[in-house]
């Protein structure tokens, strides 16, 4: 995992946009996002249980897997959205950036790889595209039924009552 500020220049959203700024850890859980590294199954069913993660599936994003809506797809994991739950990724191949919104509404952009497993809360505004490899493996973790309704940015989902508690938690 390595998190730093996006650069906001032109280009392919799966370049690094990489503005030389480190964003750390403590910055991140301050945003409410959870980072974990898990190289053992044991770790991974610890960690589910804890927090009552009942069902998984896993993706694979890659044009091999996804065909000709590849592209369309990584487009539209970029709109930016919130959910009304967590975003449980655990990284298993391959590698992507998840960006997420900080404080003053600037990009954060996370790079997680094989390994890295992150949480993030619900009501945060953030968005997903692989890198220039075009290819990851993560399995979704959920807490009940998979609820993946993106609620896209807009001044309705800004009055979202999970955005709102997401809000009030940030700041004390
Ligand atoms: C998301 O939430 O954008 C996705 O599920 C994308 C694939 S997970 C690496
Ligand atoms: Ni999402």
């Amino acid at each position: 995992m390595r998190a730093y500020w996006f650069d906001n220049l032109p280009g392919d959203q799966r370049e690094l946009h990489d503005s030389g700024r480190t964003v750390d850890p403590a910055y991140l859980q301050n945003l409410g996002v959870i980072y974990h590294h898990i190289t053992d199954d044991a770790d991974l069913e610890k960690l589910a249980a804890e927090r009552s993660y009942k069902n998984r599936d896993l993706i694979t994003v890659s044009p091999e897997k996804m065909g000709d809506v590849y592209e369309e797809k990584v487009k539209s994991f970029f709109h930016e959205h919130l959910h009304e739950d967590e975003e449980i990724r655990y990284i298993r191949d391959g590698a992507g950036f998840f960006d997420v919104r900080s404080e003053g509404d600037e990009w954060v952009r996370v790079y997680l790889e094989k390994d890295d497993l992150m949480i993030l809360p619900a009501g945060i505004y953030h968005r997903f595209t692989t890198d220039s490899k075009n290819y990851i493996v993560a399995t979704r973790l959920f807490k009940e039924e998979p609820k993946w309704t993106p609620l896209n940015r807009g001044p309705e989902v800004d009055v979202n009552p999970f955005r709102k508690e997401y809000l009030q938690s940030r700041t004390p």
